[in-house]
């Protein structure tokens, strides 16, 4: 059941703009930054920043991706128990010495950047690791916080934020949902 709608097309654009525009600002410039999504929404999200800090700067940051899946006999039970596993790691770059910028779409337990961090480091030594999000939906279970926050909304853990993305479901909306 569709409680509210939280961002539509227009404000998903100018969240992600804003963003590409922070990124700048805290790591001086495009240099040495790789953007990774986490999959699935991730990835169009990282894209979608790649493309605005190319309007911004006039250059190309590379792009990986990781496959990070919550193991979870019921989505809906949002069983926090259970650990996210590494099932793929796409980054074609070398690592070592990158300013590394995660993308996910909601942060919410903090335990699948957990494990997107391991993966990262057990391929190189990035400079540093920093954490976009579209969505903060609250209840972390690690000490973990993002450096780039499209929207904080506080949740029920009853509660679920629909992303929407044109790239894999044809339109832009987050919503947020009654269980
Ligand atoms: P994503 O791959 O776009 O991130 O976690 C797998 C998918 O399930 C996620 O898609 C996410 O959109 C969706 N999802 C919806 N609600 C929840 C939730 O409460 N917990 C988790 N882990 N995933 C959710
Ligand atoms: P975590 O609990 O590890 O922070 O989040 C697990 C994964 O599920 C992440 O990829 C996160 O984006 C996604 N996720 C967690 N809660 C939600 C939610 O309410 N809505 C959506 N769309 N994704 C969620
Ligand atoms: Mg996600």
């Amino acid at each position: 059941k569709q409680k509210t709608q939280l961002l539509d097309e227009t404000a998903i654009n100018r969240a992600l703009t804003r963003i590409a525009h922070e990124i700048l600002e805290k790591n001086k410039g495009s240099e040495n930054i790789l953007l990774v999504g986490i999959k699935t929404r991730g990835v169009p999200l990282a894209k979608r920043l790649q493309e605005k800090i190319n309007q911004i700067e006039q250059t190309t940051v590379p792009i990986g991706e990781l496959d990070i899946t919550l193991y979870r006999d019921d989505l809906e039970k949002a069983v926090t128990s259970d650990e996210p596993e590494l099932k793929e790691t796409n980054i074609p770059v070398d690592v070592t010495g990158k300013k590394v910028v995660l993308v996910d779409d909601v942060l919410y337990t903090g335990r699948t950047v957990r494990s997107a961090m391991d993966a990262v480091m057990d391929i190189g030594r990035p400079d540093f690791i920093q954490l976009a999000i579209l969505i903060d939906r609250g209840h972390r279970e690690l000490p973990i916080r993002a450096d780039y926050v499209g929207k904080n909304i506080p949740t029920s853990d009853k509660e679920i934020v629909a992303v929407q993305l044109k790239e894999i479901d044809g339109e832009d909306q987050v919503a947020l949902y009654e269980k």
